[in-house]
């Protein structure tokens, strides 16, 4: 043995300043004087990073001393958007990197704005993934996350004349200085090709002949935890072509074709397909889904080799929980080596698999369950067919003892779609080799029970949970609202809050105390002043702080109902115009704020966008509304404008039709951060209005109990259509927002085809906004209902959704590593 001296770098402010110089000479290579922003950030980056680095190598180590169980979470999104301020604010180095920073001529805030967004998801489940790995890593868990390094993230939107317009975004532009290329691991992933029955030591066994071969490289990322010394990892594999493959075709001596298959295997992780209106059955995205669980699978069978435990053990070190069902081929890559590679039975395989996997459903809508059509599974993954199919000739005896000649069972339940066309159906196949499931809100949990899954449900009661998300208040508070942050530490008189989020509930005590009061709509101010110089920079337009801001910010979808919202704003405009001078005084000045992204390709989404942005370059510019209204789309929503955005808002609108969304994680954000709500008994909505109180948020509309009577005296012509809500129809198809065709647009409203119930619900979100108005005139009582918003949304920290998770699914216990040795 030979003894290493440590090296452990110094966290005190000269220490921190002469690593950021080191890292300017020697790993940019540019001399101290001539350092832009982005150099700047670059190597204070590479500082950090050092830091993380030896705590996360620590931090396996101590995992893997210990022998104990972990969690795999496997997710084909991680919306993860900056790092540098996380990992600083979860060292607990603040303080000491702006100091250093201030020293060297820079100013820290300065520097966090030159980092691009990690978007490597579309929204809700992908961030949702990003903040659970904040709290496993904070409360020490044992935990890996897994997904995929694509090279190109969520789609960079513009907007050009109010219409929304896709980009590239090319996130790895300036490096990415938080993650390790490790050359060292490296597994292949195989595709295509046909199965053979063959005869092994006089026994029958089916042997897979794949037709291509491309390499999985890992990128890791460690995930600080905060206030800890743990530090987890996030290995995202990137595709890169096989070098045999490659000498076949050298040989071939066609150097050119040969290069073409190399970007040829690269495509996999290229790009984040964008879509979450409609499922697409792309083949790239099958196996993008392949590419991601099995280099995973062999990663966790070589960890858990170093165990010399035999291979029926494996759920009792392993567990792996699957985000939604994109990586449920995971389960069958393993049983697929369980059978075929190692030679175990196909009843013991079994058994691991179903010990080890746990899943979670994010989709209510059984149309949007994932489904994978069997003629391009045959061609892709011929072996995992096979596989598939005795699973469900197994499950459907199951099924068969249970409702005997029961042929509606089978065909609902089965894994296979037969008919139209033939499909796998991979949440059935999820929810077959589970062991748990669970959804994300009380609401949604039931709704799979009784209407997405109740056969699944009366087979087997006990897979069915309910784990309520959450997200972490490190970031969407302590990182994103520090005024108010520093208020409620003030107030507790503890900083403790950040890690245990129950004790806001204190704040509720205070809520009438007028100076918390004073000082909490002081902070308020602030961060609305912040987004209105934002609003001034990206759009030039002015806005007023002293106005409500009233937000909507998410995905746009006909579901989420931006399109109720923006006809509203049109009769509230037309409201005020008719309004006398004498009436205008008592109304509420409101900037209506939007922002979000449409699928490319779905072309209802995109006309809403065109609508509001028609909408705000009329209001405006009148200026005989000066500022009573404005309306502010603001382009290319991701994580790091969320961040400026929420601590701003008054008011937030979470209005989907009642039973469509599953949870809305954003409401949370929102209420953390004092904004009120206004919300449809949807998601999440239905516990934060009971924690909050029913009177201090807002809410309305059709119960989800009674959206399908409603639909259906919509579809019939029987209900009779609010006159106000026609005439703002009216307007629209006089072309007062523009020439722009709104025909199909109105149409999705008109003649019976009001899916969503927008022209039913107007009327009650009518009234609503009058309260609110109201509401917001009385500050003692606004102020109160923001503080208790915070003071009642303690159950949201991503925290307490971990703990459920690791106690009644994962079974496994926090360890701690304590600081360097
Ligand atoms: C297959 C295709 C149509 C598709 C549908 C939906 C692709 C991607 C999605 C995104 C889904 C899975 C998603 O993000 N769901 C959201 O998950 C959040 C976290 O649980 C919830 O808050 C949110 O309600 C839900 O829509």
């Amino acid at each position: 043995h030979i003894s290493l001296p440590s090296y452990s770098p110094d966290t005190d402010v000269k220490s921190i300043e002469k690593f950021f110089v080191h890292h300017v000479e020697y790993t940019l290579a540019r001399y101290r004087g001539n350092i832009n922003q982005m150099g700047a950030y670059r190597a204070l980056a590479m500082s950090v990073r050092d830091r993380l680095i030896e705590r996360w190598k620590d931090t396996q180590l101590y995992f893997k001393k210990n022998g104990v169980k972990r969690v795999a979470y496997l997710s084909m999104e991680y919306l993860i958007g900056r790092s540098l301020q996380n990992a600083i604010v979860n060292l607990g180095l603040e303080e000491n990197f702006s100091a250093a920073m201030k020293n060297l001529g820079y100013v820290l805030e300065d520097l966090y704005e030159q980092e691009a967004d990690a978007g490597l998801g579309y929204s809700g489940l992908g961030r949702l993934a990003a903040c659970f790995m904040d709290s496993m890593a904070t409360m020490d868990y044992p935990a890996w996350g897994y997904g995929l390094r694509y090279k190109y993230g969520m789609f960079y939107q513009k907007i050009k004349n109010g219409c929304q317009f896709e980009y590239p975004d090319y996130w790895l532009e300036n490096g990415n200085p938080w993650e390790v290329e490790r050359l060292d691991i490296m597994y292949p992933i195989h595709f295509y090709g046909t199965c053979k029955m063959e005869m092994v030591d006089g026994k029958p066994h089916m042997a897979w002949y794949p037709q291509q071969k491309i390499l999985a490289v890992a990128y890791d990322t460690p995930i600080p935890g905060y206030l800890t010394y743990n530090t987890l990892n996030l290995r995202l594999w990137s595709a890169q072509p096989s070098k045999e493959f490659d000498l076949d075709q050298f040989n071939s001596g066609d150097l050119y074709s040969s290069l073409g298959d190399r970007s040829h295997a690269e495509r996999i992780t290229a790009v984040l397909y964008p879509n979450d209106s409609s499922f697409e059955g792309k083949e790239l995205r099958l196996k993008q889904q392949y590419f991601m669980v099995s280099a995973t699978v062999q990663d966790l069978l070589r960890r858990f080799r170093e165990s010399k435990r035999q291979l029926t053990d494996f759920p009792e070190l392993v567990c792996v929980q699957m985000n939604d069902s994109h990586p449920t081929l995971a389960a069958i890559e393993l049983l697929r080596i369980l059978i075929d590679v190692e030679g175990m039975s196909y009843d013991e395989s079994y058994k691991v698999i179903c010990k080890s996997f746990s899943f979670t459903n994010h989709v209510v809508a059984r149309s949007n369950l994932e489904k994978w059509s069997i003629e391009l599974m045959e061609k892709v993954l011929p072996r995992h067919m096979h596989l598939i199919y005795e699973i469900n000739h197994h499950f459907l005896q199951q099924v068969e003892k249970k409702w005997p000649n029961d042929q509606g069972k089978l065909t609902h339940m089965s894994i296979i779609e037969e008919s139209p066309e033939r499909y796998v159906r991979m949440a059935n196949l999820a929810i077959v080799i589970c062991h748990s499931v669970n959804g994300v809100t009380e609401i949604h949990s039931e709704m799979m029970r009784t209407e997405v899954f109740p056969d699944f449900f009366k087979l087997w009661p006990e897979r069915f949970l309910s784990i309520t998300n959450g997200v972490t208040p490190r970031r969407w508070m302590l990182e994103a609202n520090r005024e108010m942050s520093d208020l409620i530490t003030k107030w507790l008189r503890t900083p403790s809050w950040t890690l245990n989020l129950d004790l806001l509930s204190d704040l509720a005590r205070q809520s009438d105390v007028g100076s918390l009061q004073k000082q909490w709509s002081l902070a308020k101010h602030i961060n609305k002043e912040r987004l209105a110089g934002y609003i001034e920079k990206t759009l030039g337009l002015k806005v007023s702080p002293e106005s409500l801001f009233d937000v909507q910010i998410k995905r746009v979808h006909q579901y989420k109902r931006q399109l109720l919202n923006i006809i509203y704003v049109i009769h509230r405009y037309t409201t005020i115009k008719s309004m006398t001078i004498e009436e205008r005084r008592k109304v509420t000045p409101r900037v209506v704020i939007f922002a979000g992204k449409a699928a490319a390709n779905y072309a209802i989404a995109k006309s809403i966008i065109q609508l509001i942005n028609n909408v705000s370059v009329v209001i405006n510019n009148d200026k005989n509304i000066g500022d009573l209204l404005k309306v502010v789309f603001l382009p290319n929503y991701c994580v790091s404008l969320a961040e400026i955005i929420i601590p701003a808002a008054d008011l937030s609108q979470h209005i989907s039709t009642a039973g469509t969304e599953a949870c809305g994680t954003s409401a949370m954000k929102f209420a953390m951060n004092g904004s009120i709500i206004l919300g449809t008994m949807d998601g999440s909505i239905v516990e934060l209005s009971k924690e909050i109180g029913e009177t201090n948020v807002f809410t309305f509309g059709t119960r989800a109990y009674d959206v399908p009577s409603r639909r259906s005296a919509v579809r019939n012509g029987e209900w009779g259509v609010d006159s106000r809500f026609e005439a703002v129809l009216s307007v629209i198809e006089r072309g007062d927002f523009g020439s722009h065709d709104f025909a199909p647009l109105l149409n999705s409203l008109r003649y019976g085809n009001d899916y969503y119930l927008l022209s039913v619900d107007f009327p009650a979100y009518v009234e609503v906004q009058d309260n609110i108005d109201a509401a917001y005139k009385i500050p003692n009582l606004w102020n109160k209902k923001s503080i208790l918003s915070t003071a009642g949304s303690g159950k949201f920290s991503s925290d307490r959704s971990i703990k459920q998770y690791a106690n009644q699914i994962w079974k496994i216990k926090p360890a701690r590593r304590s600081g360097p040795i």
